[in-house]
């Protein structure tokens, strides 16, 4: 598992070179961004359960054919696996986003998830959605905190939904 400091070193170690100019504006982003990172990190820890709760809403709403009889997440014990799923998500985000490297996500999170879901017959549009909606409401919590961060905290969300998407195609 890297974060971005140790990925930029091993990236220069593989060709032996000193870290130059270009890795140092490299490691003053994610210095310069540090703060932020752990805010929005912590914003995510003390409402982690509420997200999770309002985001799984928030799509059954949209997408009530989930829960219906034919849907995926019918059963309790399906709706409860899907709001886990989301709430991994959110917890790999959160880390993600402290490491400023998306390598926690591949490694731990999106690494098979394809082929898990389409064996379970689990629709990875609607699982983008769900991922899409916590990453709003994330955002609008940080504003409410004064925090702006939107395109730190968009990178893991963003990396999963795109990751998701693509790998279904
Ligand atoms: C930390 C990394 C990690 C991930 C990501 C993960 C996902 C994951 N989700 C699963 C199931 C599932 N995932 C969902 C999710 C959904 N169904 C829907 O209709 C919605 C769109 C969506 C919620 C947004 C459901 C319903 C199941 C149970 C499917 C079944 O057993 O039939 C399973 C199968 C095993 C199980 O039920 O626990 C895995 C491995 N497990 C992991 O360890």
């Amino acid at each position: 598992m890297r974060d971005a400091v140790t990925s930029l070193i091993k990236n220069y170690d593989n060709t032996g070179r000193y870290l130059d100019r270009n890795a140092m504006d490299r490691l003053k982003d994610y210095f310069a961004s540090g703060m932020v990172r752990v805010q929005a990190a912590s914003v995510i820890t003390s409402n982690a359960a509420a997200i999770v709760k309002q985001a799984g809403l928030r799509l059954f709403e949209e997408q009530p054919e989930l829960i219906r009889p034919s849907g995926n997440a019918y059963t309790t014990r399906r709706y409860a696996a899907c709001l886990r799923d989301m709430d991994y998500y959110l917890r790999y985000a959160s880390y993600a986003l402290v490491a400023g490297d998306t390598d926690v996500l591949d490694e731990r999170v999106l690494e098979g998830l394809r082929e898990t879901y389409n064996s379970l017959g689990v629709p990875i549009g609607p699982t983008v959605q769900g991922i899409q909606i916590m990453k709003e409401i994330v955002q609008a919590q940080l504003e409410e905190a004064g925090i702006s961060a939107t395109t730190v905290l968009d990178q893991p969300f963003d990396y999963m939904i795109r990751e998701l998407s693509e790998k279904n195609i």
